[in-house]
């Protein structure tokens, strides 16, 4: 199931101005996305989803890339512009195991070769309280785990980040448990929605967004999203994912987007987008960030409070 828009917003946007036609053209090719031709910029302003694609407006390469959550490269939004850039991203491999019939040291190349590389619009929560909108270009997780095979018992997905102190600087200091480490249940791992992504814009993905390539999971907060994967597990228990190791009390391992479950020091009904100015007013945050139509059966049944 593809709902494919014709109309890419990547180029009709801000990011766009920066960008001449034939670059576009180029960056496309390069991430092997099917460039569209863009006729006119249509007014999109609700905040319904046209297929996969949220149509509200995305924010600014600029406020992507420059706002950001990688405490490798320290706990500042600023630091990781700033500090990301020493990050060796070429030669990368993925090293991919556990319950898999093919376990091995993927290179870059084996890991994104054959894919259908996608432009997807999400919207995207932080669990501190903040929102942006990204047009990712990426594939679907579902697409790697076919290619090495996903054996019956296997019940997780787990994920870790590159672990090299020398080049990221967070990692000298003990704000985290490194190497950071996320997990899925097999089923949102398999969900078209959860996308490893390769690029934003149209681009390779900027270090600082998780390069070379990064999870987005757009209906969970900002941190089950991990940044400069190297490893991937499939398990048969729940792995231990940074975030609920350093603090189970706020914590927890689905940490779906719920505004009807707030975080133990601040509420979760609202969200400030980036971007929007000091005097714009919060929005509402959505359940499964808007995405309940694509995942809430996957939780049917389950007590969201206590499976937070
Ligand atoms: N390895 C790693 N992945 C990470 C993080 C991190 O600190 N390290 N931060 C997470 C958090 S809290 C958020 S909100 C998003 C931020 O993604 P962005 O900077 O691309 O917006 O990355 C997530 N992935
Ligand atoms: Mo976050």
């Amino acid at each position: 199931m593809r709902f494919k828009s014709e109309l890419k917003y990547s180029e009709v946007t801000p990011r766009a101005a920066y960008l001449n036609r034939r670059q576009i053209m180029a960056a496309a090719a390069g991430t092997g996305l099917l460039a569209a031709t863009p006729a006119f910029a249509q007014e999109k302003v609700d905040v319904s989803f046209n297929g996969f694609d949220t149509s509200e407006k995305p924010n600014s390469f600029e406020e992507i890339t420059n706002y950001n959550n990688f405490y490798e490269f320290g706990t500042g939004k600023e630091d990781p512009a700033a500090n990301a850039g020493q990050l060796t991203t070429d030669p990368w491999s993925v090293e991919i195991g556990g319950l898999v019939d093919k376990p091995g040291t993927y290179d870059l190349a084996d890991v994104i070769g054959g894919k259908d590389i996608d432009e997807r619009i999400y919207r995207f929560r932080c669990v501190e309280g903040w929102s942006m909108v990204i047009p990712w270009n990426g594939f679907e997780l579902n697409q790697l785990l076919a290619q090495v095979g996903v054996q019956p018992s296997a019940k997780y997905v787990r994920f870790e980040t590159l672990y090299r102190p020398d080049e990221m600087p967070g990692q000298r200091r003990a704000i985290l448990d490194w190497p950071y480490v996320e997990g899925l249940r097999l089923d949102e791992a398999m969900n078209p929605l959860t996308l490893m992504a390769t690029g934003l814009y149209g681009e390779d993905l900027p270090k600082q967004n998780g390069a070379p390539l990064r999870l987005v999971v757009p209906w969970k907060y900002g941190f089950k999203s991990i940044k400069s994967i190297v490893k991937i597990d499939l398990t048969a228990e729940e792995p231990v994912n940074t975030w609920k190791d350093a603090n189970f009390r706020e914590y927890g391992f689905y940490s779906n987007v719920n505004p009807t479950v707030n975080h133990p020091r601040w509420s979760q009904a609202q969200e400030r987008r980036i971007g929007g100015g000091v005097f714009a007013k919060p929005q509402e945050t959505l359940m499964f960030n808007g995405y309940g139509d694509w995942v809430a059966d996957m939780y049917a049944g389950m007590d969201l409070t206590k499976f937070f």
